[in-house]
């Protein structure tokens, strides 16, 4: 039935909803998974000393439709709230320490448009590529201002190393070398740009040397602090168009918690 018509005296209105319902029946709006698997193996961000690192994800099984628990399957699970796939809320920061934990991010925040800026032929020829702010102009010229209340997603490729923590920290002598965001361009991410976060394919939003930057990880020290958030560890950004993506996060709503793994879903118009 048409959305637009009159029925005696009683108008129909267009509804968004009936309209996004059908258009995921027919396809017509695809969704896509940006989450990568969550297990033991999922790769973890490996801080130098002095500091404390994170433990990985770590499975527990209950029963298995044995004498534990005859006809049911479950498990129990530990892991830190910065693995795989993740939410850094604001209050993970310094910076953001008097600002929201996970469980106060606003549920309206968690469902907002998205655009990817594409740096991944820069990311293979340099593993410390930096995103400069001329390169967020550039796209701006190209497809219009950053969208306000939404996210940055920046795709380097790294997602292909993503099973394999060696190559995905790519870490040696002088620490990790992992593609991020200039210092200035974090910078003007966090005080003028109309969004709400940035998403990345990388282990953190910062780079790899971002330990060295001034000031140090600055991503995540500008971001934060200016109560917008981050988003780790995507996958199949290079399934998105530029701009007019959906971006639907849901990190769990753990009380006081800095962050949380996530199910990172994209809605995209075919
Ligand atoms: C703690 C310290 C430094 C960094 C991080 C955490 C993360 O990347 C994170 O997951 O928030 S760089
Ligand atoms: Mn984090």
């Amino acid at each position: 039935m048409s959305s637009h018509m009159q029925t005696g005296r009683i108008e129909i209105r267009p509804n968004a909803l009936t309209a996004l319902v059908e258009a995921l029946a027919s396809g017509a709006i695809e969704v896509i998974d940006l989450t990568q698997p969550l297990s033991g193996k999922t790769p973890i961000i490996q801080l130098p000393p002095p500091f404390a690192n994170t433990p990985g994800w770590k499975t527990h099984e209950i029963s298995h439709y044995d004498e534990r628990g005859p006809a049911w399957y479950w498990n129990w699970f530990e892991g830190g709230e910065h693995v795989g796939t993740h939410f850094d809320a604001p209050i993970h920061w310094v910076t953001g320490k008097d600002r929201h934990d996970v469980a106060q991010v606003p549920a309206g925040h968690l469902i907002a448009p998205a655009v990817v800026i594409d740096r991944v032929e820069e990311a293979r020829r340099n593993p410390d590529y930096l995103l400069t702010l001329e390169d967020v102009r550039r796209f701006e010229r190209e497809h219009g201002p950053l969208p306000r209340g939404g996210w940055l997603l920046y795709r380097t490729g790294w997602d292909e190393r993503a099973s394999d923590q060696q190559a995905f920290l790519n870490a040696d002598q002088t620490g990790p070398h992992t593609p991020g965001i200039a210092v200035d361009c974090a910078r003007w991410l966090a005080e003028e740009a109309p969004i709400i976060g940035v998403g990345v394919e990388t282990v953190g939003t910062d780079a790899g040397a971002a330990h060295s930057f001034d000031p140090p990880f600055p991503c995540h020290s500008f971001l934060l602090g200016a109560d917008k958030y981050g988003l780790t560890q995507l996958a199949n950004l290079r399934s998105l168009p530029p701009t007019g993506a959906v971006l639907i996060v849901a990190p769990l709503k753990l009380l006081e918690g800095s962050g949380s793994p996530c199910r990172a879903l994209a809605l995209v118009q075919r």
